[in-house]
């Protein structure tokens, strides 16, 4: 794919080649580095100075085309997990595993951006026949902001669901405590049945759950690396929390089998009752966003 040099601004935005074929836009403001892959919108990595990584990727990562790699933030659309009636579609809809293309990178002051984008084609359509234009839009400045603006410029409503499916990466997820989640119905993926959650998040084991009908921050309290990882949102009523746990881990190719401990998923999230029915030319915007606060500078 021609990437040309319209996007490189000295010092703060650039492309590169990459192994696994898909052009990685590096952006970087004074104080933080973000590496985004052209193919799938994804953003891979996000370092603030000084600090060790937020997001978290797996060494055994997958970088080829059409594969999804594993970590980072995928962009799921337009359906969140399995296609509600066709199980023979990719998991998670279509769009993290497409080429986007970028549209424009920008740098002021401590900010630094670029805009993606991707339309339906008729391989899009054969999955899913609705026409739609989808931007993501990535700023790197005191924190980490993912922005996904899906606009329906058919001539019909669709209804999408979809996700921005932060991996970030802890120190040691046993020692953990998400908050934000108290008193939120959440569908069990792992035991089953629909409960509310008492006080913080823990982890023990492999965690899938679907919180619903809840726009609230979450906080990660990560004593082994200590910090505080604070995943906000918006346009995003739901939240998923996952943790494969060492067998599903061991399951996984793309997922060395140790390295569950080092990572927990907080994902901007719209699924089940909290999909979007957008009408001709409308479009929804969801939204995460991620900083942290180490013991030093609270
Ligand atoms: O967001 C949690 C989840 O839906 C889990 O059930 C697990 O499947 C995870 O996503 C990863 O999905 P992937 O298709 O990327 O392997």
């Amino acid at each position: 794919m021609k990437t040309s040099k319209r996007f490189t601004i000295p010092g703060r935005a650039h492309v590169v080649a990459w192994a696994g074929g898909a052009p990685h836009l590096l952006l970087d403001s004074p104080g933080a580095h973000v590496e985004l892959s052209l193919q799938g919108g994804h953003v891979l990595r996000y370092v603030r100075a000084g600090e060790p990584p937020l997001l978290w990727v797996s060494r055994a990562a997958i970088y080829a085309p059409g594969k999804a790699v594993r970590g980072g933030v995928p962009v799921c659309w337009p359906w969140f997990g399995p296609h509600p009636t066709d199980p023979t579609k990719p998991q998670h809809g279509f769009v993290r595993t497409v080429m986007w293309e970028l549209r424009e990178t920008g740098a002021e002051g401590d900010l630094t951006w670029a805009r993606l984008g991707l339309r339906d084609s008729a391989a899009t359509r054969a999955l899913w026949p609705h026409a739609f234009d989808l931007e993501l839009a990535v700023r790197v400045g005191d924190r980490l902001e993912i922005a996904l603006t899906a606009r329906n410029t058919g001539n019909a409503p669709f209804t999408c669901g979809g996700a921005l499916h932060s991996y970030l990466a802890v120190g040691d997820v046993a020692q953990i405590a998400i908050d934000g989640l108290d008193g939120v119905s959440y569908l069990d993926k792992v035991g089953g049945g629909e409960h509310t959650q008492a006080g913080p998040v823990t982890i023990s084991g492999e965690v899938d759950r679907v919180y619903q009908d809840t726009a609230s921050t979450c906080t990660i309290s990560d004593p082994a690396l200590g910090r505080r990882v604070v995943v906000e949102k918006a346009g995003s009523r739901t939240t998923v929390i996952w943790n494969p746990g060492v067998e599903k881990a061991r399951a996984l190719k793309d997922f060395a089998d140790d390295e569950y401990t080092g990572m927990v998923c907080v994902e901007a999230v719209n699924a089940g009752d909290d999909t979007v029915e957008l009408a001709p030319w409308a479009s929804h915007t969801l939204r995460t966003l991620i900083t942290a606060y180490t013991d030093a500078n609270q």
